[in-house]
């Protein structure tokens, strides 16, 4: 008994820490650390976005940091590609011969690096990987998975990711929820969207899913995918005829007043209902509400730009709040990213200058299907950290083709045996966020974090960092920043005197001195100094200079054979296809499923819960049906990211979204897919 209790007593100790995910929330992490092993993870009660409150996924990053499954050892592939059989070698063999691989291709350009969020951390994602493959002249990656399109968009209208500070919107009277599932991926957002209802104001929610945001929000517009512009050319026509606008803010801080103009009253609502799909009142209404209620604010979110028209759409959104002056309030405006507020010194962290003059191709990851089955510029060698390409990128059946090939050399560095690392020739055993160092800016919130390491890395993991300073020793790269370690990383993402690294040490934030109300009097970082309702920069580049509506690809309705549109929004309890293997988590979301309209499910003899198979010229994935009130007639849900190799058949909803990209920022269009859905004769015959 004495014992026992002289036991439980060992000293526990605390380390601060950010959440490292793709997440706009980025919290602020306190982990309690005993005999050196993470014994509590929690949020940092001080940080007052995080308000001491994590989402359920994070909780669990102890169950996924004490994973049984955990890489812990570098691995060399001895079966066939995709088959996942591996024998444990040392780091020395491993980077010696992929060292050796390297520098017996002829150009070093054929080498791709693939890498996106999996952390959000400037040193594990974009520091020392960077410095080692400019110095080799690597292939460039446009990084286009998740956000150009509204990014791209944004800089265009507003002149960068920049908008309302976050806190404000629980001030606000009239908050429009657009394409974002708040609840479950913006959950610090959603805690400034309720206080503001408490304080009376009303929440609309645009989403042709029925989310459990959407629910809780007074007002749903459940309009088709990929018809955004459209609804907010509608309520800038309205605006016009009733003259709810703000002559003076358009007069002195918007460009290009008198051509919108026109364009917008090229769409009535009666036009803009049929093209959405919703009643023609609820496009009125939402009008009036916009154009007569102060402060009104927009959190608008990615969910509405993964299709062809997306960044037309975020711009004709982004134009909203100019014409009836919503950012002369601080609870008014807009938010879809904060991170161009952080003034990163990303030259310092990612040396271009160690390209040396020399222009490597630049390779579009939401296209890495076709770039690794094209024989004229072949690829000849992978190296994919921080991402689960073959899970997440679209259009499955060509990336697993590409990653198949004998030829390719892969190597993935990775927490986990992903779909991707079943791939590698050789897989590298990563930290995690509570066993590495990092430094965080957030896309949601303008505080900039540190993380320091709670415990040491599992087995032989090593960081991301740690791995590409290797190869640049063994390369021979003798340039000195590849000497710098990741604490010294840390201190150079900001120039000296822009962080308070002391501040950052001692409370695990810092917050960036900004405006409450940034853009009051105008003053946007456009090249006019106005929001650029015109864009001679999209004019230039042979675009329409002014926001349109530029239909789906595949837009609803326009196929007999393929009928139904598809999205694939995450489900609430993985981060992408982060999380998946986690048990606890696995366990709330089920399997994969695809939520229909009864009328839909009732018209195909689908019944709740049969197995289906969804598909298109693309290719066929089978899962459960789930005949849902979330579904709107004509829009099915594959909520993701599953790995594949959970799945029925080894696939997952990606194997039916197509490479086709965005209008502009060359992004993928996940949400613009045409399906057809049937009952699944083999499973059917079986029961
Ligand atoms: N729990 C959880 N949180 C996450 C993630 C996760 O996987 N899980 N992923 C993270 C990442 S990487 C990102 S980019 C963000 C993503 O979060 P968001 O930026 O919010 O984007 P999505 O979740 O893709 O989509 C949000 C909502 O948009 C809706 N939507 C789909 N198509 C359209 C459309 O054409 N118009 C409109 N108006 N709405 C549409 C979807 O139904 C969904 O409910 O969240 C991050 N947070
Ligand atoms: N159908 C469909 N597809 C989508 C989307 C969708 O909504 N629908 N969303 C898209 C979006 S928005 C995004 S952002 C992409 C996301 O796609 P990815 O960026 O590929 O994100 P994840 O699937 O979370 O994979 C991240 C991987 O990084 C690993 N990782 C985490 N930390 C570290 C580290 O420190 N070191 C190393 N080496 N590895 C680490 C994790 O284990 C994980 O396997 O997916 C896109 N794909
Ligand atoms: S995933 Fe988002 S909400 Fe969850 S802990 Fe991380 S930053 Fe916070
Ligand atoms: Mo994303």
């Amino acid at each position: 008994m004495v014992i026992a209790t002289a036991l439980s007593t060992t000293p526990q100790t605390t380390m601060l820490g950010a959440c490292p995910h793709d997440c706009p929330d980025t919290c602020a992490l306190v982990t309690t650390v005993q005999d050196g092993r993470a014994v509590k993870l929690q949020g940092n009660p001080n940080h007052p976005h995080t308000g001491g409150v994590l989402c359920t996924k994070v909780s669990r990053y102890i169950e996924r940091n004490d994973h049984a499954e955990r890489l812990t050892t570098p691995l060399r592939r001895v079966g066939p590609k995709g088959a996942g059989r591996f024998e444990p070698v040392s780091w020395d063999v491993a980077l010696d011969t992929i060292v050796t691989r390297f520098k017996a291709l002829k150009h070093s350009e054929t080498i791709l690096p693939y890498s996106y969020a999996g952390t959000m951390g400037l040193v594990q994602g974009e520091s020392m990987d960077r410095r080692f493959f400019h110095r080799l002249g690597a292939s460039l990656l446009d990084r286009t998975i998740c956000s150009t399109a509204g990014g791209e968009a944004l800089s265009f209208t507003l002149g960068g990711k920049v908008g309302m500070r976050v806190e404000f919107f629980a001030e606000s009277k009239l908050i429009l929820i657009w394409g974002s599932n708040s609840i479950g991926s913006n959950l610090h957002f959603w805690r400034h969207a309720q206080a503001a209802k408490r304080n009376g104001a009303r929440l609309v929610c645009i989403d042709p899913r029925k989310t459990e945001t959407a629910d809780k929000c007074d007002e749903h517009i459940a309009l088709l995918p990929g018809t955004d512009a459209a609804l907010a050319l509608a309520l800038m026509h309205e605006l016009i005829v009733h003259d709810w606008l703000d002559h003076d803010y358009i007069a002195n801080h918007t460009l290009g007043w008198e051509q919108l103009r026109e364009r917008a009253l090229q769409w009535p609502p009666s036009r803009a209902a049929q093209v959405c799909g919703v009643p023609e009142a609820q496009i009125v209404a939402l009008a009036q509400a916009w154009g007569t209620t102060k402060p009104a604010a927009i959190r608008l979110n990615y969910g509405m730009q993964r299709v062809r028209g997306g960044g037309n759409a975020a711009r004709a959104i982004a134009c909203l709040p100019a014409l009836v002056g919503a950012w002369r309030h601080r609870a008014g405006g807009l938010l879809l990213s904060a991170s161009g507020h952080f003034p990163v010194d990303r030259a310092a962290l990612q040396r271009p200058d160690l390209l040396a003059g020399r222009r490597p191709r630049t390779i579009n990851m939401s296209t890495i299907g076709d770039a690794l089955l094209d024989t004229a510029n072949p690829v000849e060698a992978i190296v994919v950290y921080n991402s689960n390409p073959v899970a997440v990128a679209p259009d499955s059946g060509k990336v697993v083709a590409g990653f198949a090939r004998e030829d390719l050399f892969t190597v993935v560095l990775e927490q986990f045996q992903t779909d991707t690392a079943d791939y590698a020739d050789f897989v590298l055993p990563a930290t995690t966020q509570l066993e590495h160092w990092d430094i965080h800016t957030s896309y949601g919130h303008t505080d900039v974090l540190l993380n320091r390491p709670a415990v040491a890395p599992r087995g032989e993991a090593r960081s991301n960092a740690w791995v590409f300073r290797e190869l640049a020793r063994r390369m021979g790269f003798t340039e000195p920043c590849f000497a710098d370690d990741d604490e010294a990383l840390c201190r150079s993402a900001f120039a000296p005197g822009v962080v308070d690294f002391a501040q950052l040490e001692a409370q695990g934030f810092t917050s960036l001195a900004l405006p409450e109300a940034p853009f009051a009097d105008g003053k946007f970082p456009t090249p006019s100094g106005r929001c650029e309702f015109f864009s001679a920069r999209l004019a230039a580049q042979g675009q329409d200079g002014l926001p349109d509506h530029v239909p789906n690809y595949e837009a609803a309705g326009s196929s007999r054979e393929f009928p139904l549109a598809m999205i694939s929004p995450p489900a609430r309890n993985f981060l992408n296809s982060t999380f998946v293997n986690v048990k606890s988590l696995r366990a709330i979301e089920g399997e994969p499923l695809l939520e229909i309209h009864t009328d839909d499910a009732a018209a195909r003899g689908i019944a709740d819960g049969a197995t289906v198979r969804v598909f298109n010229a693309r290719g066929e994935h089978r899962c459960r049906a789930e005949v849902s009130r979330r579904a709107r007639p004509g829009v099915v849900h594959g909520l993701g990211i599953w790995w594949r190799k959970l799945g029925m058949d080894g696939t997952n909803v990606n194997q039916l979204t197509s490479q086709r990209l965005t209008d502009i920022g060359r992004g993928p269009t996940f949400y613009d897919c045409l399906v057809q859905v049937e009952v699944d004769d083999r499973s059917a015959a079986a029961s």
